[in-house]
């Protein structure tokens, strides 16, 4: 996108499935546009009626294998867990990324699970070989290079980017530029 992001997730956990499926059709117009993957979170079905990259599923969604039979090998599958052991257990599946959090605090989620901290990266890390490791929950331009230090391949933001719609691009520009210094 014109911030420089290149997966972006939507999602929306209150919007009604009609909703839902405007706005990922919205969305991923404007993906397009801008060579940006978009993926789905939690609905196969709004993913595959619409063509979307594909879907980033939770512990409690439609499991990762009948998600990929539905998609197919091309499309992105992401998968959340939250603790080393179900890291482990997903670098068994069918996923092209593993999310790994929250790493800090966040107030996104209603009923986040426990922060997993800084320090628990080097070992998922380890456990998931060379499947991309992303982090999310509670990242900013301030904490963001250390999570990449720790092990992460990619970072996950959602209140920090936008907190203020206005300032999203900016935001995003910045973050991109403290990374490339890497
Ligand atoms: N999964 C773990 S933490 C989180 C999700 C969806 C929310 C992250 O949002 P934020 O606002 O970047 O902390
Ligand atoms: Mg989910």
């Amino acid at each position: 996108m014109s911030g420089g992001a290149t997966l972006i997730q939507l999602r929306d956990k209150v919007a009604a499935p009609r909703e839902f499926y405007e706005q990922a059709a919205a969305a991923l117009h404007v993906a397009r546009d801008h060579n940006a993957k978009l993926i789905i979170n939690d609905r196969v079905d709004i993913a595959l009626a619409l063509n979307a990259d594909g879907v980033h599923l939770g512990q409690s969604d439609i499991p990762v294998d009948a998600a990929r039979r539905l998609l197919g090998p091309g499309a992105v599958i992401g998968f959340s867990t939250h603790s080393i052991s179900q890291a482990k257990l997903a670098a068994r599946m069918p996923v092209d990324y593993i999310a790994f959090g929250p790493i800090f605090g966040t107030s996104t989620k209603e009923n986040p699970d426990p922060v997993v901290g800084l320090q628990s990266l080097p070992t998922v890390r380890a456990t998931i070989g060379d499947l991309p490791l992303v982090a999310i929950g509670g990242i900013t331009p301030a904490n963001g290079i250390d999570v990449l230090n720790a092990g992460a391949d990619a970072l996950a933001m959602i209140s920090e980017l936008m907190g203020d719609p206005a300032a999203i691009r900016e935001k995003m520009r910045k973050m991109m530029s403290l990374v490339a210094g890497l």
